[in-house]
């Protein structure tokens, strides 16, 4: 089975579907073009679309052509069978890989994902020869409209990010292709990996029942990045730098605990048995560090760079990991520690700060720019457990 990147859900790569191109055929037929209701039940309206259909036999998982029953004409355009969404090239074909984000409201997700992408897709990237290139048009139109000039051009921060209100909560994915150097990869071959970022509002984990519709995709998600915000935590907001814009508090705001307890019950559900263990890898992404860096001790592996050589540095990670859940006892969440101890066998805590600093007072990116710290390594961690990069050893 695989599952589609636009709406997570599964199928296998023979019920994938084509939809025509819609234009003038060898035969001199042309297809009408139309709206596709399946798709703008699921996506929203896309405008006007040629039809779709199943090709012959079960071609459709080992074809990237098929002939269009109406018109005879040919078509490229394959098709996720539940969504209608076009699916990206190679699809079904090259290793694809969801890794689905959840945190609190405020607790940092939307510029965390726009600095994460700005990074693999420039810094990063050429640490690891890498190439990070939006799977289709859409993804890079809104990636770089909505998101990156935003932040980088703008220098504005976001507004809460809305939940759609039709479409069922689902959020548009934004959808990337990686594709790493053959000499960092197992194989030795530079075999590409889609990865698709879902970036949902943080009111939804306010309620179970809201989590358990507008997070689904978690379940279906090979890895999870869950943000954390250490200033939506009693003990470390006290110990915030002066002048950081706190994040709200009180009964909109669901705690670090309730958004963990949430996912947690919901995955454990979708788990049928119920009382295994959760293996989807997660990474606890720890946010806004920037506003605690005087807190730490000088030796801290929060305050150094990460080492970069290609591959993912196993032995710095488990530093940071350490060090997070050493902290986590003076900022009140020591309980984080043992809910995860508990019931995912695959976590690694981090440390990062998208911005490097505070915020200006109304809510600009402040004087000297973005200088992001450490946010690439939760992603590096994840496509080290999934075999695309490799890894340093365990004690290097
Ligand atoms: N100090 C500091 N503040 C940050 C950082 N990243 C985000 N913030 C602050 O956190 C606020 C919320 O960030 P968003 O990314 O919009 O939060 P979100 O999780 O997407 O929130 P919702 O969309 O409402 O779920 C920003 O407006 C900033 O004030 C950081 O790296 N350091
Ligand atoms: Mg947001
Ligand atoms: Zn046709
Ligand atoms: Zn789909």
């Amino acid at each position: 089975m695989i599952a589609c990147p636009y709406c997570y859900e599964t199928f296998s790569a023979r019920q994938i579907m084509f939809r025509c191109h819609g234009r003038t055929s060898r035969l001199g037929k042309q297809c009408a073009l139309r709206p596709d209701p399946v798709l703008t039940a699921r996506r929203g309206a896309r405008g006007d679309l040629g039809p779709t259909f199943r090709p012959d036999g079960w071609a459709g998982g080992k074809t990237n052509i098929a002939t269009c029953p109406d018109c005879g004409g040919e078509t490229t355009y394959r098709i996720c069978p539940v969504c209608h969404s076009q699916l990206p090239a190679q699809f079904g074909m090259i290793g694809s890989r969801m890794i689905g984000m959840a945190g609190a409201k405020d607790s940092g997700k939307t510029v965390y994902m726009t600095v994460l992408l700005h990074e693999l897709r420039n810094r990063v990237g050429a640490q690891y020869g890498a190439a990070v290139m939006g799977a289709d048009d859409e993804t890079l139109r809104r990636y770089t409209g909505e998101y990156e000039d935003e932040l980088y051009v703008r220098r504005h921060l976001f507004r809460a990010t809305q939940r759609p209100a039709q479409r069922d909560g689902l959020v548009d994915p934004l959808v990337f292709r990686f594709t790493a150097n053959p000499g960092g990869l197992r194989g030795g071959r530079a075999q590409p990996t889609l990865m698709s970022f879902f970036d949902n509002a943080g009111e939804v984990w306010l309620s179970q029942a809201d989590t358990d519709v507008d997070s689904r995709y978690l379940g279906c998600s090979d890895g999870i990045l869950l943000l954390l915000d250490p200033l939506q935590m009693a003990g470390a907001r006290e110990l915030a730098a002066p002048g950081t814009p706190l994040p709200g508090a009180g009964p909109r705001y669901a705690s670090p605990e309730a958004v963990l307890t949430r996912v947690t019950n919901m995955l454990r559900t979708r788990n049928r048995g119920g009382r295994r263990k959760i293996d989807t890898p997660v990474a606890v992404v720890f946010t806004k560090i920037d506003a605690l860096w005087h807190t730490f001790d000088e030796g801290s592996p929060l305050r150094s760079a990460p080492r970069t050589g290609g591959r993912f540095d196993t032995s710095g990670s488990l530093d940071v990991h350490e060090e997070i859940r050493h902290l986590l006892h003076s900022w009140e969440g020591s309980q984080i520690d043992r809910m995860l101890q508990a019931d995912y066998p695959r976590h690694r805590f981090f440390g990062v700060s998208s911005l490097g600093r505070a915020p200006t007072g109304d809510n600009e990116v402040a004087g000297h720019g973005i200088q992001p710290y450490r946010v690439a390594d939760p992603v590096l961690w994840l496509l080290s457990e999934f075999g695309v990069i490799a890894r340093t050893r365990q004690g290097r």
